[in-house]
């Protein structure tokens, strides 16, 4: 088997990149070691930038995402039992997130794909890249029982934070900046109506929380937990006891209690792998950095990098030229090191860390009462959260 661009991955980083690549007339076969169920079924990040939602509307493949997906113009910070709105929208000029289940950005890719003719391998086993120090990379997996060879121009790593991509960079070529929380997050989803039409982002003494939604009759609440602790030891009654302590306002809000349909926990670090690309191999979204939840940075990250490596690709494979893939790695990393310290700021904002001492809770408090107050400080947050714009 041969194509232009063998990508490494069906998520949304994969999965986006193949596409731009298809409408710019350049072939590529994605590989995922999982089935297509489980891919379409993962429940993970929720919220997308602007620009994200622009993209996918521009390529395509947003049709269902404006119909089913739903426009926020502000969040709240709750803190000290009190209400703040941060108006993403006036702070930014009109932009807003959009909240649409990353699984359903996923149906939509793979639909996509599939209707254009794209190639997704699912269920590609034992995948492994080879000979991307040369011009001519490979690619060997096993695919129901047979051994395969995908022979390619470049090889995309888009195989998420666990993948084989990113290790087949020789350690001497590369550097990895690693910070690992002491808490992770308890994440669940329920069947109840929203609690909020916006999502709420709370800091409280037993630990932050999170309000967000899926649709109009499922929720999804997070609340800060030991990274350790096992789901068998909350009962549900026990989890909606913890939200409502650590939701409770003044004047008297509760969220909308249901039925607990999953329930997982999240463990929170931030780590990014320079350079981004060696040889022929490139490095999109969670193979190369991983952020903490609480900026909703990740999946807008994979997309913002698959943008610069197509546009980049599509340099090479047009006009022959070869300074845009040089550069991708240092191109991308701006944007990406910018989310790491939004996700970090935001996290270390709201979190109770082990051994807080009143002091640093003052300092929190602090942090909290200045964004909500000050205009250029809230527009900091809000440029960040709905997302920077592209250079
Ligand atoms: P993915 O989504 O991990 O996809 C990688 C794909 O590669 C496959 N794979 C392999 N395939 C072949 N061979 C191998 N050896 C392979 N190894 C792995 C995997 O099966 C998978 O299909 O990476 P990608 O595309 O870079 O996308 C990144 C995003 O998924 C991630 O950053 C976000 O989910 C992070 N995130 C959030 N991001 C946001 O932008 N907004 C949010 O609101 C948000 N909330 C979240 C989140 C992540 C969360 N979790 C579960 C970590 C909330 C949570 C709870
Ligand atoms: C989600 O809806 O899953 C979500 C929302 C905001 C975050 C993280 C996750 O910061």
């Amino acid at each position: 088997m041969r194509t232009q661009v063998g990508i490494v991955g069906a998520g949304p980083a994969g999965l986006l990149l193949s596409h731009l690549l298809h409408g710019e007339g350049i072939e590529s076969v994605v590989l995922e070691n999982r089935s297509r169920a489980d891919i379409e079924a993962t429940i993970r990040a929720g919220v997308l930038e602007q620009g994200t939602v622009d993209l996918l509307k521009a390529i395509g493949v947003g049709e269902r995402m404006v119909r089913e997906g739903s426009v926020h113009h502000g969040i709240e910070l709750r803190f000290a039992g009190r209400a703040h709105r941060i108006d993403l929208s006036e702070l930014t000029g009109g932009k807003a997130i959009t909240v649409y289940a990353q699984h359903e950005v996923i149906k939509d890719l793979v639909a996509a794909r599939l209707a254009a003719g794209g190639k997704i391998v699912f269920e590609a086993a034992d995948v492994s890249v080879h000979d991307f120090d040369r011009t001519t990379p490979t690619i060997r997996f096993r695919h129901a029982g047979a051994s395969e060879e995908l022979a390619c121009d470049f090889v995309a790593g888009c195989d998420g934070f666990h993948g084989v991509c990113r290790p087949a960079l020789a350690s001497s070529v590369r550097t990895e900046y690693t910070r690992v929380y002491p808490f992770g997050w308890f994440g669940i989803l329920t069947q109840a109506p929203p609690s909020s039409h916006e999502l709420i982002y709370t800091h409280h003494a037993r630990g932050f929380a999170l309000v967000s939604t899926r649709s109009p009759d499922i929720q999804r609440l997070y609340f800060q937990c030991d990274p350790h602790d096992d789901v068998a030891n909350w009962p549900d009654e026990r989890i909606w006891a913890e939200f409502r302590a650590r939701l409770a306002t003044h004047d008297g809000w509760a969220p909308h209690e249901g039925p607990i349909i999953q329930k997982n926990i999240i463990a929170m670090r931030s780590f990014v792998c320079e350079p981004m690309q060696h040889g022929r191999l490139f490095l999109a979204g969670d193979a190369a950095h991983i952020v903490p939840p609480t900026g909703a940075k990740g999946l807008n990250l994979a997309v913002a990098d698959v943008r610069v490596l197509a546009r980049a690709l599509v340099a090479f494979f047009g006009e022959d030229r070869h300074d845009l893939l040089d550069r991708y790695s240092e191109t991308a990393l701006s944007r990406v090191w910018r989310a790491e310290h939004f996700s970090w700021w935001m996290t270390s904002m709201l979190h109770q860390f082990p051994g807080n001492d009143p002091f640093q809770e003052r300092l929190q408090l602090a942090e909290l009462g200045y964004v909500t107050t000050s205009r250029p400080k809230a527009i900091t947050l809000a440029e960040n959260y709905v997302g920077l714009p592209f250079e």
